[in-house]
């Protein structure tokens, strides 16, 4: 086993107080392509670019245009947990890991098994009207064709964070906590661009912080221990 591994191992087998921290890269290698790899969402041809379909603006005055990047590239038929996913539950279910704090939507923790996730941009795989908040069924947006429309007549809107839109309070405050109380932090698929989530990092008062990602990252510099190579094959060998 490569040393950097093994060092990590090391501090995840004696701790009680790892958290996890994790973006898009989490869930490549479970076939959801991630922002900005090169066969990532950013590299791949669409009328607008990603980042405009998927704020709040453009939400609201193209429902149509959004529902078709929606259901093309963010529902993805037949995903499963990967091997990170599942030894992050697995660390939960032995008293290892207090928490996830994930920036994907995608509810692949939940599926692997955690308990404790937060989801710091929500999920697809929740909705609500955009006019009087009725909760609906996922399916009813994430499948079929067209605008899906409450019985009120307002949009039905995925229960994500769009850009323009504000972060939950309450998930942030808690993400916080855990990651500012945390021994061991890992943070991993991430390119650590899109903040204010990626600030969080900056709550860390350990000495035992892992960055476990494929590319280099702008906080490569700060980490105890840098492992530049695909999540799911790290985390099998823990
Ligand atoms: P990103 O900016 O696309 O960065 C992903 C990072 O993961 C890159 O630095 C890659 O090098 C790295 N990476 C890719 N595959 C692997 C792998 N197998 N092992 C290790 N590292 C890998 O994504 P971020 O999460 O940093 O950006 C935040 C955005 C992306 C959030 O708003 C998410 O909601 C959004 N997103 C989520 C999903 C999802 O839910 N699965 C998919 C695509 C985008």
């Amino acid at each position: 086993m490569d040393d950097k591994i093994m060092q990590l191992k090391k501090w995840i087998d004696e701790s009680d107080n790892v958290v996890f921290f994790g973006g898009a890269g989490v869930s490549t290698e479970s076939g959801i392509p991630d922002f900005r790899s090169v066969d990532g969402l950013y590299n791949q041809k669409w009328k607008y670019p990603p980042e405009t379909i998927l704020s709040h603006s453009f939400f609201v005055k193209y429902p149509e245009e959004y529902y078709r990047f929606h259901r093309e590239k963010l529902v993805i038929d037949g995903v499963k947990p990967n091997a990170a996913h599942l030894k992050l539950a697995e660390l939960e279910q032995a008293g290892k890991l207090r928490a996830v704090v994930t920036q994907n939507i995608d509810g692949l923790h939940q599926a692997a098994g955690s308990k404790k996730v937060l989801e710091l941009h929500g999920s697809i795989l929740r909705s609500y009207c955009s006019a009087c908040g009725r909760p609906y069924p996922a399916d009813k947006m994430n499948r079929g064709e067209g605008v899906p429309r409450c019985a009120c007549g307002g949009v039905i809107r995925p229960d994500i964070v769009l850009y323009e839109e504000p972060l939950d309070d309450a998930v942030v405050s808690e993400a916080i906590r855990v990651i500012s109380g945390a021994e061991v932090l890992i943070i991993g698929g991430t390119s650590l661009n899109v903040y204010p989530a990626a600030g969080l990092i900056n709550y860390y008062r350990g000495n035992k912080l892992a960055l476990v990602n494929l590319s280099e990252t702008p906080y490569d510099d700060e980490a105890d221990l840098v492992i530049h190579e695909k999540i799911g094959k790290v985390f099998s060998q823990l």
